[in-house]
């Protein structure tokens, strides 16, 4: 049985990239939501209602545990899809704030995001779960998402809009930077210019992918080989296949030629 993975489209495959790195012997099964997305300006009812859909969906494929690879899904759907299958289900918002509350030595933490991702407060209550005396400072950067879609990753425009949204933190003294969304992780070089050396940033992807990892292995789930014979990586998306395919061949380690 394959992990299933879902996103509003292309920015979970930096989850997928990261599980494909750190849990090898794992089939993956992928949803991205191309015709709908983005997800990050969306209702709560509305998300949960797609998130419904897709979990349906992937469940038809029989995928033994679930990993909402979208920050905005995750902090929106998640609670209340869990209740409704008997699978384990991840997302990405909690390992990202365990991961920044280890981190931060000065108790400030920054989390960029969606504004969905924002206004939920989700990754604060979690961070605040653990390290009740934390301050976290949120700023939602709408722009980041269609910069990278557009390829423009190293582009000067991106620069100069990381700088803009990013002078904001720079004066809150934050140590640890959490990039909550994501496409964010794709920006790691360039947000890291802008914040500096002293600020540690958090790849909520790649704590998913450890954490998954952990997870299976507790349900006794996890697979001990590397899955034999046809493809182990399957792919679905509702619109939009040859700009998804080109840009998986981009950042995936292996190629997608179907
Ligand atoms: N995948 C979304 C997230 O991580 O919040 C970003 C893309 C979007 O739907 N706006």
């Amino acid at each position: 049985k394959a992990i299933g993975v879902f996103d509003s489209g292309i920015g979970g495959l930096t989850v997928v990239r990261e599980i494909m790195r750190n849990i090898p012997d794992e089939r993956i099964i992928y949803f991205g939501d191309t015709a709908r997305l983005p997800y990050g300006n969306k209702s709560r009812e509305t998300i949960i209602r797609f998130s419904r859909q897709i979990l349906h969906f992937l469940q038809t494929r029989d995928v033994k545990a679930l990993v909402i690879a979208c920050n905005t899904a995750s902090a929106l759907a998640l609670e209340t899809i869990q209740k409704e299958v008997d699978i384990p289900i991840i997302g990405v918002v909690k390992p990202g704030a365990k991961v920044a509350c280890k981190t931060t030595r000065n108790n400030r933490i920054g989390v960029i995001a969606t504004k969905a991702t924002i206004s939920s407060g989700l990754y604060t209550d979690f961070i605040h779960q653990i390290r009740p005396e934390a301050e976290v400072i949120g700023k939602a950067c709408p722009l980041f998402v269609p910069l990278v879609e557009e390829g423009w990753r190293k582009d000067t425009v991106t620069r100069e809009v990381a700088a803009r949204y990013l002078e904001e933190l720079k004066d809150k003294d934050i140590d640890t930077l959490i990039l909550g969304c994501t496409h964010y992780p794709l920006l790691r070089s360039l947000i890291g210019d802008i914040m500096g050396d002293q600020v540690t940033l958090v790849n909520p992807a790649y704590e998913t992918a450890l954490q998954l990892k952990e997870l299976l292995q507790e349900h006794g789930i996890a697979s001990d080989t590397k899955p034999q014979g046809e493809n182990p990586y399957e792919f679905y998306v509702s619109d939009a296949a040859e700009s998804f395919r080109d840009f998986a061949n981009a950042i995936l380690p292996i190629d997608i030629d179907r």
